[in-house]
């Protein structure tokens, strides 16, 4: 595996590269830059080496749709590649994968810039907006917003054990949108004012359920408690096919170290780094095709994404 590839993957895993749309963007650049360096003779030995770089950056986030499902066009464009040539040659596989994640971050951007688009609608004048962690897709809206003239507040939380809050505190400061960083435990407190819940998006599973960083499931039943409208920003390419198939998405465990250094024996940590919201506490899903309800998710990602559900094959 080459040195650039490996340190993507340990940036991955150690959060520097950090939420799912970065994330999913070098995991399509570390499979192009492995495909690029490779010395391999022949097209089975590359592909092999590629096979065991997906593999990996699979596992740095588990629970990362959005990655699995650009790797899984990357890797699938690379085989009919194969296929559809009498006599593949590793020159010809470069390009074709050089080709494809061209293709895939020109649509990523695309997507990204509708979604930031819908989404910027939504923010009126004078709001009390409140988001978790740091979900590139709600810093670009609120961006958009701003530079729209609309003038609103964001209140954030710290998003322990990492701190995520201080990325997009610091970010929306220097953008000079009034933003003010609190402790996780004042969700309460804070949603009494609030007026729009924005928060982003690990993966959404077949039934409209939202994953994505732990305590955003509190931030949604407090908004509820509070009859405070609460949105996800997430495209489409952040649906968990797996769950169609009846699979739980994996919630990620991390280090118990995160939390606690050196806990005093007889303590066990638990580090959960996603949770679960039901798709009956989200008001919507801000996508790149419009604002649409949770229980529409599946039906508009599977087309998106060319997942065929009726007529497949079971043979
Ligand atoms: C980040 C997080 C973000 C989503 C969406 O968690 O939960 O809300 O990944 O981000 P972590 P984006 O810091 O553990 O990666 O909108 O940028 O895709």
């Amino acid at each position: 595996m080459h040195a650039k590839v490996k340190k993507i993957i340990d940036d991955i895993k150690s959060i520097k590269i950090q939420g799912a749309r970065n994330i999913a963007r070098a995991a399509v650049d570390a499979f192009y830059l492995e495909t690029n360096y490779s010395k391999a003779k022949d097209v089975k030995k590359c592909l092999a080496e590629l096979g065991i770089v997906e593999r990996a950056l699979i596992q740095s986030r588990p629970t990362e749709p959005m990655m699995r499902n650009m790797l899984a066009n990357l890797s699938k464009m690379a085989l009919e590649n194969i296929r559809q040539n009498s006599k593949p040659t590793v020159k010809l596989l470069k390009e074709a994968v050089r080709k494809t994640h061209a293709e895939l971050v020109a649509r990523m951007n695309e997507d990204g810039k509708r979604m930031t688009e819908y989404g910027a609608k939504m923010i009126q004048n004078g709001a009390i907006v409140v988001t978790h962690c740091h979900s590139s897709s709600v810093t670009n809206i609120l961006k958009k917003a701003h530079e729209n003239g609309i003038k609103f507040k964001v209140y954030n939380f710290e998003t322990r054990p990492r701190y995520q809050g201080r990325k997009t505190a610091e970010e929306l400061a220097k953008a000079g949108i009034d933003v003010t960083l609190s402790v996780d435990g004042a969700m309460n407190m804070i949603m009494k004012k609030a007026d729009i819940v924005l928060v982003g998006a690990d993966a959404v599973t077949a039934r409209g359920d939202l994953i994505n960083k732990v305590g955003t499931s509190t931030l949604a039943h407090v908004a509820r408690m509070h009859d405070v409208s609460f949105y996800s920003c997430a495209e489409l390419f952040k649906f968990s096919t797996a769950t169609l198939e009846g699979n739980l998405e994996t919630i990620e465990e991390r280090d118990p170290k995160e939390v606690w250094e050196k806990p005093p024996k007889k303590v066990k940590i638990l580090n959960p780094a996603f949770d679960v919201t039901a798709a009956r506490y989200i008001t919507g899903y801000v996508t790149e095709v419009g604002v649409i309800p949770s229980t529409s998710f599946f039906t508009i990602a599977a087309q998106k994404l060319g997942y065929q559900v009726v007529g497949k094959s079971y043979a």
